[in-house]
Protein backbone atom coordinates (compact mmCIF):
# COMPACT_ATOMS: atom_id res chain seq x y z
CA UNK A 1 0.00 0.00 0.00
CA UNK A 2 1.42 3.36 -1.08
CA UNK A 3 2.57 5.64 2.00
CA UNK A 4 0.96 9.46 1.22
CA UNK A 5 3.46 12.44 1.50
CA UNK A 6 1.25 13.33 4.69
CA UNK A 7 2.26 10.34 6.25
CA UNK A 8 5.62 10.75 5.55
CA UNK A 9 5.41 13.99 6.99
CA UNK A 10 3.87 12.72 10.26
CA UNK A 11 6.49 9.53 10.45
CA UNK A 12 9.13 12.24 10.45
CA UNK A 13 7.43 14.88 12.81
CA UNK A 14 5.82 12.50 15.29
CA UNK A 15 9.83 10.69 15.82
CA UNK A 16 11.58 13.70 15.88
CA UNK A 17 9.08 15.05 18.47
CA UNK A 18 9.51 11.82 20.36
CA UNK A 19 13.08 11.69 20.78
CA UNK A 20 14.11 14.97 20.91
CA UNK A 21 11.65 15.22 24.08
CA UNK A 22 13.35 12.83 25.99
CA UNK A 23 16.35 14.73 25.17
CA UNK A 24 15.13 17.78 26.88
CA UNK A 25 16.50 17.19 30.24
CA UNK A 26 19.60 15.39 30.03
CA UNK A 27 22.71 14.02 32.55
CA UNK A 28 25.19 15.41 29.76
CA UNK A 29 24.96 17.53 26.65
CA UNK A 30 28.06 17.62 24.58
CA UNK A 31 28.60 20.58 22.14
CA UNK A 32 30.26 19.34 19.01
CA UNK A 33 29.93 15.98 17.06
CA UNK A 34 34.03 15.36 16.49
CA UNK A 35 36.11 12.67 17.85
CA UNK A 36 36.50 13.83 21.72
CA UNK A 37 32.94 14.34 21.74
CA UNK A 38 31.68 10.96 19.87
CA UNK A 39 33.94 8.99 22.53
CA UNK A 40 32.55 10.74 25.23
CA UNK A 41 29.06 10.33 24.38
CA UNK A 42 29.69 5.92 23.60
CA UNK A 43 31.16 5.91 27.38
CA UNK A 44 28.52 7.72 28.83
CA UNK A 45 25.85 6.06 26.80
CA UNK A 46 27.62 2.64 27.50
CA UNK A 47 27.33 3.41 31.49
CA UNK A 48 23.66 4.26 31.09
CA UNK A 49 23.74 8.62 31.01
CA UNK A 50 21.43 10.20 28.96
CA UNK A 51 23.40 11.86 26.67
CA UNK A 52 23.05 13.87 23.78
CA UNK A 53 25.22 15.30 21.24
CA UNK A 54 24.89 18.54 19.34
CA UNK A 55 26.47 18.84 16.13
CA UNK A 56 25.83 22.53 14.13
CA UNK A 57 27.53 20.89 10.30
CA UNK A 58 24.83 18.29 9.07
CA UNK A 59 27.66 15.45 9.56
CA UNK A 60 29.70 14.09 12.95
CA UNK A 61 33.39 13.30 12.79
CA UNK A 62 35.00 16.83 12.80
CA UNK A 63 37.70 17.35 11.80
CA UNK A 64 38.83 13.76 11.25
CA UNK A 65 37.43 12.90 8.21
CA UNK A 66 39.93 14.11 6.13
CA UNK A 67 43.14 12.82 8.44
CA UNK A 68 45.90 14.77 7.67
CA UNK A 69 46.04 17.09 4.73
CA UNK A 70 43.15 15.42 3.36
CA UNK A 71 45.09 12.26 3.01
CA UNK A 72 42.41 9.66 4.75
CA UNK A 73 44.93 8.36 7.62
CA UNK A 74 45.42 9.08 11.17
CA UNK A 75 48.24 8.26 13.62
CA UNK A 76 46.92 6.61 16.85
CA UNK A 77 49.22 6.23 19.72
CA UNK A 78 49.20 3.24 21.99
CA UNK A 79 47.14 4.06 24.89
CA UNK A 80 44.68 5.04 22.43
CA UNK A 81 44.32 1.74 20.47
CA UNK A 82 41.57 -0.07 22.66
CA UNK A 83 40.04 2.41 22.47
CA UNK A 84 39.28 2.74 18.91
CA UNK A 85 39.97 -0.92 17.93
CA UNK A 86 36.80 -1.18 20.63
CA UNK A 87 34.65 1.10 18.45
CA UNK A 88 35.84 -2.25 15.25
CA UNK A 89 38.63 -0.04 14.01
CA UNK A 90 41.03 -1.64 12.12
CA UNK A 91 44.54 -0.16 13.12
CA UNK A 92 47.87 -1.55 11.18
CA UNK A 93 51.13 -1.08 13.51
CA UNK A 94 53.65 1.18 11.42
CA UNK A 95 56.40 2.20 14.22
CA UNK A 96 57.09 1.66 17.85
CA UNK A 97 54.24 2.59 19.83
CA UNK A 98 52.25 4.21 16.85
CA UNK A 99 49.43 2.51 14.52
CA UNK A 100 47.90 4.06 11.13
CA UNK A 101 43.88 4.00 10.33
CA UNK A 102 41.76 5.40 8.12
CA UNK A 103 39.81 8.06 8.98
CA UNK A 104 36.43 7.52 7.19
CA UNK A 105 36.26 4.17 8.90
CA UNK A 106 37.28 5.34 12.56
CA UNK A 107 34.73 8.41 11.86
CA UNK A 108 31.89 5.67 11.03
CA UNK A 109 32.51 3.45 13.33
CA UNK A 110 32.72 5.35 16.33
CA UNK A 111 29.60 7.33 15.65
CA UNK A 112 27.70 3.67 15.68
CA UNK A 113 29.40 2.96 18.86
CA UNK A 114 27.74 5.62 20.49
CA UNK A 115 24.56 5.46 18.45
CA UNK A 116 24.53 1.92 19.56
CA UNK A 117 25.45 2.52 22.96
CA UNK A 118 22.14 4.95 23.63
CA UNK A 119 23.70 8.54 22.69
CA UNK A 120 21.48 10.48 20.40
CA UNK A 121 23.37 13.08 18.07
CA UNK A 122 20.91 15.55 16.69
CA UNK A 123 22.69 17.07 13.51
CA UNK A 124 22.21 20.72 11.88
CA UNK A 125 21.96 22.17 15.58
CA UNK A 126 24.22 25.06 17.47
CA UNK A 127 24.98 25.45 20.68
CA UNK A 128 24.56 29.04 20.07
CA UNK A 129 24.46 30.19 24.39
CA UNK A 130 23.94 28.21 27.51
CA UNK A 131 21.67 28.85 30.48
CA UNK A 132 22.90 30.03 33.53
CA UNK A 133 21.62 30.11 37.58
CA UNK A 134 22.35 32.34 40.30
CA UNK A 135 24.63 30.29 41.52
CA UNK A 136 26.81 31.02 38.30
CA UNK A 137 26.20 27.33 37.33
CA UNK A 138 26.25 26.37 33.74
CA UNK A 139 22.91 24.01 33.33
CA UNK A 140 21.75 23.76 30.34
CA UNK A 141 22.94 24.63 26.75
CA UNK A 142 20.52 26.91 24.00
CA UNK A 143 20.19 25.97 20.59
CA UNK A 144 19.25 26.91 17.34
CA UNK A 145 19.54 25.43 13.82
CA UNK A 146 22.86 26.24 11.96
CA UNK A 147 20.83 27.31 8.91
CA UNK A 148 19.43 29.84 11.09
CA UNK A 149 22.68 31.19 12.10
CA UNK A 150 23.89 30.81 8.85
CA UNK A 151 20.98 32.86 7.42
CA UNK A 152 21.35 35.49 9.98
CA UNK A 153 17.37 35.33 10.71
CA UNK A 154 16.02 37.15 14.08
CA UNK A 155 14.65 33.39 15.19
CA UNK A 156 14.58 32.71 19.15
CA UNK A 157 16.29 29.67 20.51
CA UNK A 158 15.33 26.91 22.05
CA UNK A 159 16.74 25.19 25.42
CA UNK A 160 17.54 21.92 26.88
CA UNK A 161 18.76 21.08 30.47
CA UNK A 162 21.31 19.11 31.67
CA UNK A 163 23.46 18.11 34.49
CA UNK A 164 27.21 18.64 32.75
CA UNK A 165 27.36 20.17 29.80
CA UNK A 166 30.81 19.55 27.80
CA UNK A 167 32.78 21.81 25.31
CA UNK A 168 33.97 19.45 22.85
CA UNK A 169 33.64 22.41 19.79
CA UNK A 170 37.33 21.92 18.91
CA UNK A 171 40.02 24.50 17.39
CA UNK A 172 37.03 27.02 18.29
CA UNK A 173 35.91 26.47 22.30
CA UNK A 174 32.95 28.37 21.26
CA UNK A 175 30.92 27.20 24.40
CA UNK A 176 33.73 28.48 26.44
CA UNK A 177 33.86 31.53 24.85
CA UNK A 178 30.37 32.28 24.94
CA UNK A 179 30.46 31.61 29.27
CA UNK A 180 34.25 34.01 29.16
CA UNK A 181 31.80 36.68 26.94
CA UNK A 182 28.84 36.83 28.49
CA UNK A 183 29.26 36.00 32.09
CA UNK A 184 30.94 39.35 33.70
CA UNK A 185 33.71 38.69 35.43
CA UNK A 186 33.88 35.04 34.98
CA UNK A 187 37.17 33.41 35.95
CA UNK A 188 37.83 29.63 34.49
CA UNK A 189 39.35 27.14 36.58
CA UNK A 190 42.21 26.90 34.68
CA UNK A 191 46.08 27.93 35.30
CA UNK A 192 44.97 31.62 34.16
CA UNK A 193 41.46 32.40 34.77
CA UNK A 194 40.69 32.98 30.76
CA UNK A 195 40.96 30.94 27.42
CA UNK A 196 44.39 31.18 26.22
CA UNK A 197 43.84 30.30 22.62
CA UNK A 198 45.98 27.28 21.01
CA UNK A 199 49.66 27.03 20.31
CA UNK A 200 51.70 26.05 17.35
CA UNK A 201 52.38 22.66 16.73
CA UNK A 202 54.47 20.80 18.77
CA UNK A 203 52.11 17.08 19.00
CA UNK A 204 53.94 15.63 22.13
CA UNK A 205 53.40 17.97 24.05
CA UNK A 206 49.85 18.67 22.89
CA UNK A 207 49.08 15.35 22.94
CA UNK A 208 50.06 14.91 27.04
CA UNK A 209 48.41 18.64 28.22
CA UNK A 210 45.41 17.68 26.21
CA UNK A 211 44.47 14.70 28.90
CA UNK A 212 46.11 16.49 32.13
CA UNK A 213 43.49 19.55 31.30
CA UNK A 214 40.06 17.81 29.96
CA UNK A 215 37.99 18.83 33.10
CA UNK A 216 35.61 21.21 34.76
CA UNK A 217 36.23 24.27 33.56
CA UNK A 218 33.19 26.56 34.91
CA UNK A 219 30.89 24.91 37.34
CA UNK A 220 28.44 22.59 35.01
CA UNK A 221 30.71 22.94 32.35
CA UNK A 222 33.93 20.99 31.04
CA UNK A 223 36.08 20.49 28.29
CA UNK A 224 37.63 17.56 26.00
CA UNK A 225 39.36 17.22 22.62
CA UNK A 226 40.87 20.65 20.89
CA UNK A 227 38.79 22.77 22.83
CA UNK A 228 41.21 21.92 25.83
CA UNK A 229 44.31 22.96 23.90
CA UNK A 230 42.88 26.22 23.01
CA UNK A 231 41.48 27.10 26.82
CA UNK A 232 44.84 25.89 28.09
CA UNK A 233 46.71 27.47 25.60
CA UNK A 234 48.48 24.16 24.68
CA UNK A 235 49.92 23.12 21.41
CA UNK A 236 48.35 21.55 18.45
CA UNK A 237 49.21 18.61 17.24
CA UNK A 238 48.51 17.63 13.86
CA UNK A 239 46.99 14.48 12.56
CA UNK A 240 47.73 12.28 15.74
CA UNK A 241 44.21 11.47 17.13
CA UNK A 242 44.91 9.32 20.11
CA UNK A 243 44.80 12.33 22.30
CA UNK A 244 41.04 13.21 20.94
CA UNK A 245 39.89 9.40 22.39
CA UNK A 246 41.96 10.07 25.15
CA UNK A 247 40.61 13.15 26.14
CA UNK A 248 36.90 12.05 25.52
CA UNK A 249 37.00 8.77 27.38
CA UNK A 250 38.09 10.99 30.52
CA UNK A 251 35.67 13.45 29.74
CA UNK A 252 32.83 10.75 30.09
CA UNK A 253 34.48 9.93 33.64
CA UNK A 254 34.90 13.75 34.90
CA UNK A 255 31.46 14.18 33.94
CA UNK A 256 30.21 11.21 34.54
CA UNK A 257 31.16 12.33 38.49
CA UNK A 258 29.90 16.13 37.91
CA UNK A 259 26.40 14.13 37.36
CA UNK A 260 26.41 12.05 40.27
CA UNK A 261 27.40 15.30 42.39
CA UNK A 262 24.33 16.96 40.86
CA UNK A 263 21.83 13.67 41.48
C1 LIG B 1 27.56 22.69 17.83
C2 LIG B 1 29.75 22.87 17.11
C3 LIG B 1 29.82 24.19 17.60
C4 LIG B 1 28.66 24.73 18.23
C5 LIG B 1 31.74 23.70 16.72
O1 LIG B 1 37.03 19.91 15.48
P1 LIG B 1 36.58 18.61 16.02
O2 LIG B 1 36.97 17.40 15.27
O3 LIG B 1 37.05 18.53 17.55
P2 LIG B 1 37.75 17.38 18.42
O4 LIG B 1 38.33 18.07 19.56
O5 LIG B 1 36.82 16.27 18.65
O6 LIG B 1 38.90 16.83 17.47
C6 LIG B 1 39.88 17.69 16.99
C7 LIG B 1 40.49 17.11 15.73
O7 LIG B 1 39.51 16.89 14.73
C8 LIG B 1 41.50 18.11 15.22
O8 LIG B 1 41.07 19.11 14.67
C9 LIG B 1 42.90 17.93 15.48
C10 LIG B 1 43.43 16.71 16.12
N1 LIG B 1 43.69 18.90 15.13
C11 LIG B 1 45.07 18.99 15.34
C12 LIG B 1 45.66 20.16 14.57
O9 LIG B 1 46.89 20.37 14.72
O10 LIG B 1 44.93 20.86 13.85
O11 LIG B 1 35.00 18.60 16.13
C13 LIG B 1 34.32 19.68 16.72
C14 LIG B 1 32.90 19.68 16.22
C15 LIG B 1 32.81 20.04 14.73
O12 LIG B 1 32.08 19.03 14.07
C16 LIG B 1 32.07 21.37 14.70
O13 LIG B 1 31.19 21.49 13.61
C17 LIG B 1 31.30 21.30 16.01
O14 LIG B 1 32.19 20.68 16.91
N2 LIG B 1 30.95 22.60 16.58
N3 LIG B 1 28.64 22.12 17.22
N4 LIG B 1 27.56 23.95 18.32
N5 LIG B 1 28.66 25.96 18.73
N6 LIG B 1 31.06 24.68 17.34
Amino acid sequence: MPLSEIEVTRGILEGFSRDFLECLSLDVAIAGGGPAGMTAAYFLAREGFKVAIFERNLHVGGGMWGGGMLFPRIIIQEEAVDIVRGFGVRLEPFHEGYYVGDSVETVSKCTAAALDAGARVWVGVSVEDVMIREDDRVTGVVLNWRAVELAQMHVDPLAVEAKAVMDATGHECDVVRTVERKIPGCRLMSTTGSVVGEKPMWSEVGEKEIIDNTREVYPGLLVAGMATNAVFGSPRMGAIFGGMFLSGKKAAEVAAEMVQTRS
